[in-house]
Parts: C-alpha cells; sequence; structure tokens
C-alpha cells in the first residue's frame, strides 16, 4: 500500500514526510525495546520503562511519531533501553534539547525523562522556564531523592537528615517539593504518582500525553542500592498509605494544587493541575506562518538574500 505525504510545517520551511499507513500494526513491545537495562534488580525505574512501552502499544505511537530524550543520571539511561529516536543528552540539559525538538517538530510526541538531580539541580534553571514557557512535551522526574548513579549523594529532594557521601551527618538543606516546584514555574500540567502503581503511573502518562503544552510528572521510583524504602508509606503492600487527589479537587484551581502538594509524606497522587494556555509551539507558528507568507515562492537562497540586503 502507498503511503500518502504529509506537508509537515518546520522552521524555515517544510518537510514532506509519509505519513504513517491507517493499517499499519500498532508497535509491540519487542520492536519497541532496545538494550537489556542496565538498571540494578529492583530499581524502581524498571516500572517506569515498562509502563512507557504499554503507553506505546496502548496508544498505538509509531517510532517516527516519538522522540525520548534524557539527561544524565541513571533514570536518564532511559532513551538506551527504548527503541525510538532520541537522546541521551547532557546533564540537567535535556529540556532546552527536547524544547527544540518540540518547536521544530509538531507532529512528534515528546517525551523526557530524568531523575531528580537533573531535573532539580544542575538542570533547575532549564525546568523553570521550560514550564514558564509552556513548551509541548511531557517530562517525567523519576525521583528517588538520591543520586543514585553517582553513588549516594544528596539530592535536592533529599529529606533533613538524610545521610549521605556528602552529608555524612545527615542532610542540612531543606528538599524541594518538585510539586510546588512545577505550579510556581507556570507547568500546566502537574501530577504525581509512584512506581509501585503501575496502573497509576499509566493513567498519568495518558494524562500528561494528551495535554497541550508543558506537562510534569513527578514518579517516585526507589533506589534500591542507596535509598531502600524510602516510600514505603506510600505503598500499600509495604504498610503504607496510596491516597488519591480527592475526587472533588478542582485541577484548575491553582491554590488547591498548592494545598494538596503541601501534604506531607506521602502526600497525594493525581492529578492536581491542568489548565488550557496557549502554548509557545502554537504562538511560534503564528509568526512563522507570518514570516513565511512574505517570502513565499522564494528559494532558500533568495531568503538569506534578502536577509542580507537587511544589513548592508
Ligand atoms: C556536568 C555534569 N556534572 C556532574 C555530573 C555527574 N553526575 C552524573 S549523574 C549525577 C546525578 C544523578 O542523580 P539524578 O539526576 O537524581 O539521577 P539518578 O541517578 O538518581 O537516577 C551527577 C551529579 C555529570 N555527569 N555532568
Ligand atoms: S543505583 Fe539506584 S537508581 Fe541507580 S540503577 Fe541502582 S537502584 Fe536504580
Ligand atoms: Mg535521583
Amino acid at each position: 500500500m502507498s503511503s500518502p505525504l504529509t506537508d509537515v510545517p518546520v522552521r524555515g520551511g517544510n518537510i514532506v514526510i509519509a505519513a504513517p499507513d491507517a493499517d499499519r500494526k500498532p508497535l509491540t513491545k519487542k520492536e519497541i525495546a532496545a538494550d537489556h537495562p542496565t538498571w540494578c534488580p529492583g530499581c524502581g525505574d524498571f516500572s517506569v520503562l515498562a509502563l512507557y512501552f504499554k503507553l506505546i502499544e496502548k496508544r498505538k505511537l509509531l517510532h517516527e511519531k516519538i522522540t525520548t530524550i534524557a539527561g544524565i543520571g541513571c533514570s536518564s539511561r532511559f532513551p538506551y533501553f527504548v527503541q525510538s529516536h532520541g537522546a541521551h543528552y547532557i546533564h540537567g540539559r535535556a529540556l532546552p534539547f527536547a524544547s527544540g525538538i518540540s518547536l521544530s517538530r509538531p507532529d512528534l510526541h515528546v517525551f523526557v525523562f530524568g531523575g531528580d538531580g537533573d531535573a532539580f539541580s544542575i538542570g533547575g534553571n532549564h525546568f523553570t522556564h521550560t514550564a514558564r514557557k509552556n513548551i509541548k512535551l511531557t517530562y517525567v522526574v523519576m525521583d528517588n531523592w538520591v543520586y543514585g548513579l553517582t553513588k549516594k549523594q544528596t539530592s535536592p529532594t533529599s529529606p533533613l537528615g538524610f545521610k549521605s557521601k556528602t552529608d555524612a551527618w545527615g542532610a542540612l538543606d531543606y528538599p524541594i517539593n518538585p510539586m510546588k516546584q512545577a505550579l510556581a514555574a507556570g507547568a500546566t500540567f502537574v501530577a504525581r504518582t509512584t512506581h509501585s502503581n503501575p496502573n497509576h503511573v499509566l493513567q498519568m502518562m495518558e494524562a500528561a500525553m494528551d495535554h497541550d503544552g508543558f506537562s510534569f510528572i513527578e514518579c517516585l521510583s526507589e533506589c534500591v542500592e542507596f535509598y531502600e524504602g524510602a516510600f514505603d508509606a506510600s505503598n500499600p503492600r509495604k504498610g503504607g498509605v496510596f491516597k488519591e487527589v480527592p475526587k472533588e479537587h478542582s485541577v484548575t484551581d491553582e491554590m488547591s494544587a498548592y494545598k494538596l502538594a503541601d501534604e506531607p509524606f506521602p502526600g497525594y497522587f493525581g492529578v492536581f493541575y491542568n489548565v488550557a494556555k496557549p502554548t509557545k509551539n502554537a504562538k511560534e507558528a503564528g509568526i512563522n506562518k507570518a514570516a513565511r507568507e512574505k517570502v513565499k515562492g522564494l528559494k532558500d537562497w533568495q531568503i538569506l538574500q534578502k536577509s542580507f540586503d537587511r544589513l548592508k
């Protein structure tokens, strides 16, 4: 069967790609899984990866329609294990890289995965600015309250008193609350889940993917090597409590979302905040369209020549 062709608007012109055939079969896990994950046995990150595969299968996403980006860390090894376009990028810099992809390829689902250190320590500024720009992508922070890859340093989410290689007497610094951080930065979709509740992780990923804007998920993901038992209080199988966001909570009420985020651990799980707001993608597309109108019919070199002429 022949593939119809579609025009995909990109910055500076249009590229023509083959549209997926309607009768193409959804990808199977075998087709999506790449290398064998190198995480420690029992690491929470396995669960997040398995649910990403489920999401791709369930939502019938095709290879050329997704991209999987990460920074550096155990959790950030994620793209290695996924058979898709993507990058294992620089520590803390996954978001600006992913933003470029999102803004230039509106036809893609851009997924970013990473750790608490990657997101809130070295990547803290990028988190804030990507959120405030409302760039359309989904960011899953696999929060294990520690630096796993570098073998147990205090992270921005480590609780007070946590003993690590950088805080032998226990952490002195007040931890970041990722949910409050996301709300304050202007994220338009903010949700919280945990690796120990697979159905819930999938639900949150689906809702995040469907959001037109910056969607952020804090996913608790236990580091069994350097912070074993960190999340037991949120896991009913370990005697903890998994408390869902109350049904009467309005996801468009920012102050209520803050109140949910203020709850002490284990807190609430679910969508705290979800509002519609124009994305940078949509705003830029308008500017690009108008700019393209002005140079309609010209070849690339002629557009370049015009720019040079203006500088004379
Ligand atoms: C520029 C730079 N600084 C520091 C490091 C060292 N480093 C690698 S991963 C990491 C922190 C990882 O912690 P986190 O993001 O929480 O991921 P996890 O391993 O816990 O999943 C650090 C400090 C680096 N690779 N690059
Ligand atoms: S060190 Fe921790 S975060 Fe890293 S793979 Fe092992 S269990 Fe997972
Ligand atoms: Mg970590």
